[in-house]
């Protein structure tokens, strides 16, 4: 049975380089696979990386991660949709593969390289990080796996898990396969330092919940192409964040417009970035309006999650049963 399986971490607000890059995308599978489609809010991988954990926050977040997602079109009566501490096989799993996979492959993960330069000490949950991500997508058996372009690396290595783990036990699991958004890889940053990212902060990230009034704060300000350095100076919309965005909020006449514009500096950054903001507004207007009665309602949240913890736990446990019984753990009576 084919089957989808991602994640995404209550690590901050969610952005639209989620947003574009794995939500929608949850979405869309979501109406082709059913309840096959299986994500969910990792709270486990949340905690790794303490310059972005704050416990006072978590469950919050992981409650508004959910409502997002909701917003966002996901219908949990449709898809599996649940929060991975509520199905503790995850980490169960994730102890199996800890066993199989050797520290050097993790040590040469890019996350992992990127994030524990900017530490004093490494937690080794921040380098075990990809394997508790391979339980995650393994546990279902899942073969494709929605996500950005930043967890390729991490998908190849679960592949080898399943290799690793289908060599030494017997044939078990698929090899799955990232699937990824056009036009929607690796969306930048709005301070322009690289990927948009939650642990990055808010400098670096518009969130698909955050008020248009402060979206447009920082998209005021967001660099553009260095060559226009006057308004009378061409540009290349293809070198600039605003030109990436368009492509994500506006339509067809739109874009066109605003590329010739910039090219010929028919039109300035501001009105660039005016016309950007409708877009925005068009999109992201009725997805918050959807978050807020979500939130007025919070005991239907949780019900839906908890009911969702339950049918991937149905999934897993005759999963988890297998692997016990491959690697030879002593079943209790
Ligand atoms: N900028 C992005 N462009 C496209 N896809 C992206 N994803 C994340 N950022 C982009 C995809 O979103 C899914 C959830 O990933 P995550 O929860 O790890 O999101 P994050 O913002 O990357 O969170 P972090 O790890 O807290 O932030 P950073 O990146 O700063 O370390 C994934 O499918 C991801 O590919």
């Amino acid at each position: 049975m084919p089957r989808v399986f991602s994640g995404i971490q209550p690590t901050g607000d969610p952005h639209i380089g989620n947003y574009f890059g794995a939500m929608k995308n949850y979405v869309r599978l979501g109406e082709e696979y059913g309840k096959n489609s299986i994500y969910c809010v990792v709270d486990l991988h949340a905690i790794t990386n303490p310059a972005a954990y704050d416990p006072a926050q978590l469950s919050k977040r992981t409650f508004e991660m959910a409502v997002a997602n909701f917003a966002a079109g996901l219908d949990p009566s449709k898809v599996t949709f649940f929060v991975q501490s509520q199905v503790p096989e995850h980490h169960e799993l994730s102890w199996v593969f800890t066993a199989l996979t050797p520290v050097g492959e993790l040590e040469r993960m890019t996350q992992y390289k990127d994030k524990s330069e900017q530490l004093e000490s490494v937690p080794a949950g921040l380098l075990m990080y990809p394997v508790l991500m391979a339980a995650d997508i393994l546990l279902y058996k899942a073969d494709t796996v929605p996500v950005g372009e930043d967890q390729t690396q991490h998908i190849e290595l679960t592949r080898e898990i399943a290799r690793k783990f289908n060599h030494a036990y017997g044939e078990t699991f698929p090899e799955p396969k990232a699937v990824y958004a056009k036009d929607a890889l690796r969306i930048p940053g709005v301070d322009g330092h690289g990927k948009m990212g939650k642990s990055k902060g808010e400098t670096s990230t518009l969130g698909i919940l955050e008020p248009l009034d402060s979206i447009w704060q920082k998209v005021r300000v967001a660099p553009t192409d260095p060559a226009r350095v006057r308004r009378t100076d061409p540009g290349d919309p293809d070198k600039c964040l605003i030109g990436d965005y368009h492509k994500l909020f506006s339509d067809l006449p739109t874009i066109e417009t605003v590329y010739a514009g910039c090219r010929t500096a028919g039109i300035g950054c501001v009105d660039c970035k005016k016309m950007l903001m409708e877009g925005m507004r068009r999109e992201l207007e009725p997805l918050q309006a959807r978050a807020a009665d979500l939130r007025a309602d919070p005991d239907l949240v949780r019900d839906a999650l908890e009911q969702g913890a339950k049918e991937a736990r149905a999934i897993a446990q005759p999963v988890m049963e297998e692997v016990r019984e491959k690697v030879g753990f002593l079943k209790s009576r």
